[in-house]
């Protein structure tokens, strides 16, 4: 049985739309980050960064697997499954570079954005993390006008990466990049068609309960 150790954030989601799509069991602990459950000692013998999500697959091949990191989460479940990252050729390394490029650029810096856009003390920083979610919107419109998704014309782990941070920046940063978000009308394509799929309904719909 795999457990995710998660929470209500867009990282915190990705692994729940991976666990949706592929249907498999699993159970969730929530870590509220709000009682900074993150830093309990039980968690961080999972997660020493004390960041969610975390999983454990106590049936991995090999003997009970645990780790944390997302983007390493996704992978694991992808090549687990065979599903949502093509297995070999330049189709597989697009994939892994779109989902690297989400985790080192969007979510860092549109969560920095939404850090510096809450605390309102420091614009310099804000006008910097506002330009640079700006730049990075713009990259990702290139690319979705080129492709169907994000890592090329299929829907894969890095389009489920992408996913919770572009609806997470619509409903938390409509002053910084509401007009920059709607006026891409690729981008507003493959959000409507993501947020289509029934996996990611139920996974976005999750409020922080346990489950399983
Ligand atoms: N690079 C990590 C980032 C994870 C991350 O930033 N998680 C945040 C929530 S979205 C967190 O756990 N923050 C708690 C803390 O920093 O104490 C990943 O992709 O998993």
């Amino acid at each position: 049985m795999i457990t995710l150790h998660t929470w209500t954030t867009p990282n915190g989601r990705k692994p729940l739309i991976m666990l949706e799509e592929l249907g498999v069991p699993y159970r969730i602990v929530p870590v509220n980050l709000a009682e900074r459950a993150q830093f309990r000692p039980e968690f961080l013998a999972i997660s020493p960064n004390n960041k969610i999500p975390a999983l454990v697959d106590e049936e991995a091949d090999g003997g009970p697997l645990t780790m944390f990191e997302s983007g390493a989460i996704l992978t694991y479940l992808a090549e687990r499954h065979g599903r949502l990252l093509p297995a070999q050729g330049p189709a597989r390394y697009q994939v892994l570079t779109w989902l690297h490029w989400q985790i080192g650029g969007v979510g860092p810096m549109i969560g920095q954005l939404g850090a510096f856009s809450r605390q309102g003390d420091n614009p310099d920083a804000t006008t910097h993390f506002v330009r640079e979610a700006e730049r990075l919107l713009g990259v990702l419109e290139g690319q979705l006008s080129r492709t169907g998704h994000l890592g090329g014309d299929g829907y894969s782990i890095a389009d489920v990466a992408l996913y919770p941070w572009i609806v997470a920046a619509g409903e938390r940063l409509g002053p910084q990049l509401g007009e920059t978000l709607a006026g891409k009308a690729s981008l507003q394509r493959w959000l409507k068609s993501v947020g289509e799929r029934p996996a990611v309904q139920r996974a976005m719909a999750w409020q922080g309960t346990a489950q399983g």
